[in-house]
Order: structure tokens, then C-alpha cells, then sequence
């Protein structure tokens, strides 16, 4: 496939006769465009979260979350810079709500995924009812449903964004709206409903979904964490993962949403896994611990708060310095529902 032609004068003039008529010899690009393998031109990149921080608190004093609609430092990864995204198919950002500001109500096509980073008092509405946030929740909002945040506390609320807007903007399929009245949608639900229709290990009757996420929107991280050290007391250690669970939709089994995976980790202190690499370009979040992945040749270190970036088929291996927890995100549920996802393990 990486085959090189010699160009003579005469194909160059016929290739700029093509050009005249939009058209190319496939010929010349045909080792780019039909690569053996993922070269991203995505690189591993670190946000160090006290640098990121204090420059959200900058952008507290200079824009309200009412004015800016949603006031969110993108994460623009330094190999495509320009185009905000994290990685080609993921855009991920950190958002800040001030004590009794309101980010107003919208919906739009893109499905975002939320991971609380600090704050407490701050609150997602979806669907009718309000979702408290506490630091290590996983929140969902699902595509075209409205959400509007708030925040009820007396300190900063601070969570990384995921959304799939690179996904919906490849099909150019976005469409987005404002709520018809007023900037907080209508309150509808008690909260902790999807908590206890969907979320108790059980079901309504034949229930039926009305879209392709889970109809649960909130999953708390103070569960997510019993479970993964009750699993890390018992269970020997993923050599690559340590103890790794993927959050579901508890409708179908499934991921939680048709075109992103998120995941929870657990590594024991001096955990040190073994290199695998995968098709899915993953954005991890620091929730506890500290340590070092290595990315394909860079050495990221890191601690809580911190974002880090593993691009496509580079390989990754973590290690703990101490007990650690890492929330993970990537579009691993679209690759598979298209049949694209792979996965290595490498033995070093
Ligand atoms: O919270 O609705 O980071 O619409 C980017 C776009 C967050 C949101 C982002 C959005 C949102």
C-alpha cells in the first residue's frame, strides 16, 4: 500500500486537466486514504487540572454561564488544533457553574455524557427532573433532550464534558434549540424517578424505550466505587486494566448511549499494567490517585482532577503510585455498532 508512482509530465498535465473537472487519480492518494493501520494525527496530551482550574475561575469573572450559554474551556487536542476535539470523532470540555448561576435550558443532537470533577450543590436537569451532581457522578444527557444546570450551592461546580459533536457534524445531522419558555425547563418528576424505575435492577413492565440511550440518567459515584473495591477485594487484577466495569443502559445491557462508552477503574497502589492499544481513542479523568500512563512514547503523569488523551492504536499502560480511580470515556459504542472496534494486548 505504500507504493509511489514516478510522475511523468504527461500524468502531471492530466491530473491538472482533473483537477480542472474536480476530480483526482485515486492512484496518488490511495496509500493515505487506505492506511494499513490507524496513524492519528491525534497526540497524547495531559490538562493539568489546577492549571485548568484557575483558568475557569478566570472565565467565572469574565463571562456569566447565562450569557456565554454554556461557559466550557474546549479541550483541543494539539495535533488538530482549531477544530474542538479531544480526539476525530470526540469533543470533551471543562464546564464551571457559580453559586446561582443557570446555564439556560436547550437540546440538540449531539449527546453529551458528564463526569462531575468538583463542587457540590449542582444540579443537571433532564427530562423533567433534576439530577444532583456530586464529584465522581456520571450524568447522561441524551441526544435532543432538553438540559438545562444550575447550581444551588455555596461553591464552584466544575465537570468534564463528552460529547459526540464531531460524530453528528461528519453526517452533517446537527440540529439544536433553545427551550420555547424561559431558560429552566419544567420540573415534571420527582427526583430519583429514573433512579427508581430504571435504576434498582429492574424494570417497568414491557417497558419500551422512546430513544436509543438509558432512560438512566445518574449514576452515582459513591456506587460505582463500593463496587469496584468490593470486586478489587476478591478478584485477581486485569493485568492491562486492573478492575475495570463499563457503565450500561440498563435496558439493553449495552453502552449508554449509541455512539460513546464510559468506563470506571480501579488500580491498586503499585499497580503496573501491561501495554494494550485499541481503535477507540479514550479521554480519561483522574477521580482518585495519582500515577503514570504511558501513551505510545510520552510518559503522562498524573493526579486527580487531571484529563488525559490516548489517541487511536497508540499503546497504553497505567501505573499507580497509589490506589487510584479512572473514569474513561470513548466512541467505542459507535465503532462497534459499525463493526470498526479492535483491540490488542501487547506483552512487554
Ligand atoms: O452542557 O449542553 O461542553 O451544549 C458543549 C455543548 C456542553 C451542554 C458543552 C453543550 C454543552
Amino acid at each position: 500500500m505504500e507504493r509511489l508512482q514516478e510522475e511523468t509530465t504527461e500524468r502531471l498535465e492530466f491530473y491538472q486537466r482533473l483537477d480542472g473537472v474536480h476530480a483526482a487519480p485515486l492512484w496518488a492518494v490511495l496509500s493515505q486514504l487506505v492506511r494499513p493501520e490507524p496513524r492519528s494525527r491525534c497526540v497524547p496530551h495531559k490538562w493539568d487540572y489546577a492549571g485548568m482550574r484557575s483558568l475557569l475561575m478566570e472565565a467565572g469573572g469574565l463571562i456569566t454561564a447565562k450569557e456565554a450559554e454554556r461557559r466550557v474551556l474546549v479541550l483541543e487536542n494539539p495535533g488538530i488544533r482549531g477544530l474542538s476535539q479531544i480526539t476525530q470523532s470526540l469533543y470533551s470540555g471543562l464546564q464551571l457553574i457559580l453559586p446561582g448561576e443557570i446555564a439556560p435550558s436547550h437540546r440538540h443532537a449531539a449527546a453529551a455524557m458528564r463526569l462531575i470533577v468538583e463542587g457540590g450543590g449542582g444540579y443537571t436537569a433532564v427530562n423533567g427532573e433534576r439530577i444532583p451532581m456530586a464529584p465522581g457522578d456520571f450524568i447522561l444527557t441524551p441526544s435532543w433532550t432538553y438540559h438545562d444546570h444550575g447550581n444551588l450551592g455555596d461553591e464552584p461546580v466544575i465537570w468534564l464534558d463528552g460529547l459526540d459533536l464531531p460524530i453528528v457534524n461528519l453526517f452533517d445531522a446537527s440540529f439544536a434549540q433553545t427551550y420555547p419558555s424561559g431558560d429552566v425547563q419544567e420540573i415534571t418528576r420527582l427526583a430519583g424517578d429514573a433512579q427508581a424505575r430504571y435504576g434498582s435492577n429492574m424494570l417497568p413492565p414491557e417497558y419500551v424505550p422512546d430513544n436509543k440511550s438509558s432512560p438512566l440518567f445518574h449514576y452515582p459515584y459513591a456506587r460505582v466505587k463500593e463496587a469496584l473495591l468490593q470486586i478489587g477485594g476478591a478478584d485477581k487484577l486485569d493485568p492491562c486494566h486492573g478492575i475495570k466495569l463499563q457503565y450500561v443502559n440498563p435496558v439493553t445491557g449495552g453502552y449508554p448511549m449509541p455512539t460513546m462508552a464510559a468506563y470506571m477503574q480501579l488500580l491498586t497502589a503499585g499497580f503496573s499494567g501491561r501495554p494494550s492499544r485499541s481503535t477507540d481513542a479514550t479521554v480519561y479523568n483522574v477521580c482518585e490517585g495519582a500515577g503514570v500512563t504511558l501513551i505510545g512514547n510520552e510518559r503522562i503523569e498524573w493526579s486527580m482532577g487531571d484529563v488525559f488523551i490516548a489517541p487511536s492504536w497508540n499503546t497504553v499502560a497505567h501505573q499507580a503510585s497509589e490506589r487510584s480511580v479512572l473514569f474513561s470515556f470513548s466512541d467505542r459504542a459507535a465503532q462497534k455498532a459499525l463493526g470498526l472496534w479492535r483491540e490488542e494486548r501487547l506483552n512487554d
